[in-house]
């Protein structure tokens, strides 16, 4: 089944090309470590989730590039066909000349209301090509304007319009010390938005990433686009083709669906968050092994760094909501395929407290500015009234609460 990824604003953009990028070279890497028979199954598995085939042999992203302002898009547009190994589809794109300037109202009252029709028929034309629709992917920072408002916007009427497919975010949450004066408001009524449209929120930090990339890659002045080549490698490796280990070898069909039934049993509890060893700079790799025990130990320590455990393995209860079954809390998918030039690499995908702390802080920060009525005049100068943040503060507090609880 396919995926429909939706790459919103200039963040959705850059990560999204990164995302295609990295899988299109997966997707012909020579480096298998796995037999021909499986390379091949994997292939196709992974064309059906991400690409159409076309005439000229080369694929085609499955993938629609939206944002207000043209810039960002026709980069993308040249980068991915200057490939010369995957490109975007002719009609696949939607801009305009002005975007939001960093405000969520004007994205989600003014761009969304505006587009609406264009985008909703650009989205169906898409989707009209598969045969069978696993859902939807959409990629979005949560602090702009554009990606976070017409984000927020367009997912309500994607959830409307395909109430059977499932709708997973892609958010970028945005740095602690951002660039961005009004980001927790944006932030907050990004997340509240989503809570109700949304199956699941799949979490990117990036202040998080940008340790990676200084730690543990080395990389001296780090770009968006090293930061947005991790945050693709670890989705790759999730969203890649896997099998569950008790089946025959069957690479898994519908990959939203097994993600979303697994990570997301109950409707208050939609933050995902993706951690994923080893990752290192191209130099290290050279000269590592790999070792599943040691992979798959560390992977749980950094599940449980918070808690008081040590010992053990994923099957633990201890590391688990009493109101679930170990067997029903964790799930493992594998291939034998390498990915991405790593031989042997892990992810771990969950529903967890992590976020408690940052999302504590946003909620802090923009209520502070709110209590001040700061700003808000931007914002109800589009429609998004006092009474909104209230309801946006609300649903969010109650998320906390819950995550608390646990
Ligand atoms: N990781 C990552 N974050 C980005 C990137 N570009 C922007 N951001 C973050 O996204 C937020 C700003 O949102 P943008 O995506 O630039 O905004 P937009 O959706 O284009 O909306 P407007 O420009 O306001 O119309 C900030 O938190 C940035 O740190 C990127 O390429 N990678
Ligand atoms: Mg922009």
């Amino acid at each position: 089944m396919s995926i429909v990824t939706v790459q919103l604003g200039q963040c959705g953009n850059q990560i999204g090309y990164e995302v295609f990028d990295v899988i299109c070279r997966d997707l012909y890497s020579t480096q298998g470590f796995c037999s021909k028979k499986e390379n091949g199954i994997y292939q196709a598995s992974c064309k059906e989730h991400f690409f159409n085939e076309e005439k000229s042999g080369v694929p085609v992203a499955r993938a629609l590039l939206i944002d207000m302002e043209p810039k960002v898009i026709s980069q993308t547009l040249l980068k991915a066909a200057h490939s010369g190994k995957w490109k975007y589809g002719q009609n696949s794109h939607f801009c305009q000349k002005q975007g939001s300037g960093n405000n969520w109202a004007y994205g989600y009252s003014v761009h969304g209301p505006k587009h609406e029709e264009s985008i909703m028929n650009l989205i169906q034309k898409e989707v009209e090509k598969y045969d069978s629709l696993s859902g939807f992917s959409i990629i979005m920072s949560m602090a702009g304007g554009t990606g976070s408002g017409l984000g927020a916007f367009l997912t309500q009427n994607l959830r409307d319009a395909y109430p059977h497919s499932f709708i997973i975010n892609q958010v970028i949450w945005p740095y602690g010390s951002g660039e961005v004066i009004v980001q927790n408001y944006n932030s907050v009524l990004t997340l509240s938005h989503l809570y109700r449209s949304s199956d699941a929120l799949l979490v990117h930090e990036n202040d998080v990433i940008h340790k990676i990339c200084s730690k543990l890659m080395n990389i001296k002045q780090i770009s968006f686009r090293d930061v947005n080549q991790v945050i693709a490698h670890q989705l790759g490796s999730v969203f890649q083709p896997t099998y569950s280990s008790e089946g025959s070898f069957q690479y898994r069909r519908k990959p939203l669906g097994d993600l979303m039934e697994s990570l997301v049993p109950h409707p208050e509890f939609k933050m995902l968050g993706l951690r994923n060893i080893p990752q290192m700079s191209e130099n290290s790799l050279a000269y590592t092994t790999f070792a599943w025990a040691g992979l798959l130990k560390h992977l749980r320590q950094m599940l449980i760094s918070n808690a008081k455990m040590e010992e053990g393995d994923f099957k633990d209860p201890a590391l688990y909501t009493s109101w679930l079954q170990p067997s029903d809390a964790f799930s493992e998918w594998r291939t034998h395929r390498a990915f991405n030039k790593y031989e042997k690499s892990a992810a771990l995908v969950s529903n967890s407290q992590f976020l408690l702390k940052p999302l504590d802080t946003i909620i802090g920060k923009a209520w502070n500015m709110f209590a001040s009525k700061a700003y808000v005049h931007q914002y109800t100068k589009f429609g998004i009234e006092e009474e909104d943040f209230l309801d946006s503060f609300t649903v969010l507090e109650q998320v906390l609460a819950s995550y608390y609880n646990l």
